[in-house]
């Protein structure tokens, strides 16, 4: 049920095995020597940064010089503790990172339109190389390898790279290694809920890493307590949380930035409540300077929603043709800038603004859900 539930919306031809991991093996090959930015999501994760890390130690293989870059924010916990404990070496982009210096952009875990980086890179005159990805193809940009296969994680994709593309074969003595396989495997656990959602592909990738990875190192990125942000934001989605047709619906208000990633966990929150299938939790998020977006995260059950059409559909696209909201099969997200509106400082008006946003995402979502917002028979 859930390999037929992945593969909603792509048409699946299985390649020979091992192809596509000769064809990036080949992709390194052609780009040896050359210094390239990987771009992460704008709120990278573990699957993203453990992904990341895998092209750049086989990119290494060819000379080729990998800078992990995203924009944004490492929000979550996990992430932190994934990133201090192995001593990832990410850069947040600022202005001040000339990107021209790149020769070359890969995007990971993402196709380009969940990153701010893609304008700034193209701006910079940096050719889009390679995407590889799981997510549902977005057909923005057209890069010279892609690889974008409805499997559970990027970090399934990455590590059939290294079991099949002759690339560069762990060794479990080396600490390098023994991190990388370690996160790849925290990576496929966290995409996939600890495995729940896995399907072969995830299972044949653990069982590789596993002969790596360290689970004394596993365990001590897990085991990562909640800020006293994420507990309050868990629990205001719990008190306000509105119940429909097994819809959990919740707006949480303001956020800071810095607790932008309590809205996934509280969406995953309000989902283990017995009868609900879907739920989903947004707020406003204040980010540097005035900017503020409302920003929503979707979490189902429900094998016959389709997310990413489910988001599109309720909460459409900006000016410029951009969805404001998509997903995957089980998991989606939305981001919807204030834009005029942002920066209010008098309490009363942000009230106001709050509860029209609150107002139409509600009936936008409900509507789509074909749940009616008013009584039956008014
Ligand atoms: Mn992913």
């Amino acid at each position: 049920m859930a390999r037929a539930a992945r593969d909603v919306g792509h048409v699946s031809v299985v390649p020979e095995e091992g192809a596509q991991a000769r064809a990036f093996a080949a992709f390194l090959e052609r780009h040896r020597g050359e210094s390239q930015a990987a771009a992460l999501q704008d709120y990278p994760d573990p699957d993203a940064i453990s992904s990341a890390m895998a092209y750049r130690a086989m990119a290494a293989r060819f000379d080729i010089g990998v800078d992990i870059l995203y924009e944004g924010r490492i929000s979550h916990q996990e992430n932190l503790a994934l990133v201090h404990l192995l001593d990832v070496e990410l850069i947040r982009y600022t202005e001040a990172l000339p990107l021209d210096r790149y020769q070359g952009a890969a995007f990971i875990d993402n196709q380009g339109t969940t990153t701010r980086l893609t304008d700034r890179l193209i701006e910079a005159g940096v050719p889009v190389l390679a995407i590889i990805d799981h997510h549902a193809p977005q057909g923005m940009l057209t890069p010279e390898f892609a690889d974008i296969r409805p499997v559970g994680a990027a970090a399934t994709i990455v590590t059939d790279y290294l079991r099949r593309g002759g690339i560069l074969e762990l060794d479990p003595d080396r600490e390098d290694h023994v991190h990388l396989a370690t996160a790849l495997l925290h990576g496929l656990r966290s995409e996939t809920n600890g495995f729940i959602r896995a399907g072969p592909e995830e299972y044949e990738a653990g069982e590789f890493l596993t002969r790596y990875a360290d689970p004394r190192l596993l365990e001590s990125i897990l085991r990562v307590q909640r800020s006293h942000g994420t507990m309050e934001v868990i629990q205001l989605a719990l008190t306000d949380r509105e119940l429909r047709g097994g819809f959990s619906l919740a707006g949480v208000g303001y956020l800071r930035h810095a607790d932008r990633d309590a809205i996934p966990q509280a969406t995953d929150f309000l989902l283990t409540e017995e009868d609900v299938h879907t739920a989903v939790v947004y707020g406003i998020v204040q980010g540097e300077g005035q900017r503020e977006s409302v920003v929503g995260s979707l979490r189902t059950t429900k094998v016959t929603l389709d997310v990413d059409q489910f988001l599109k559909s309720a909460l459409g696209a900006d000016l410029r043709g951009r969805y404001y909201g998509g997903g995957r099969s089980r998991a989606g997200g939305f981001e919807i800038p204030i834009g005029f509106l942002e920066g209010t400082t008098d309490p009363e008006q942000a009230r106001l603004k709050w509860e029209t946003f609150d107002r139409q995402i509600r009936a936008k979502l409900l509507k789509a859900a074909g749940i009616e917002t008013e009584p039956a028979d008014a």
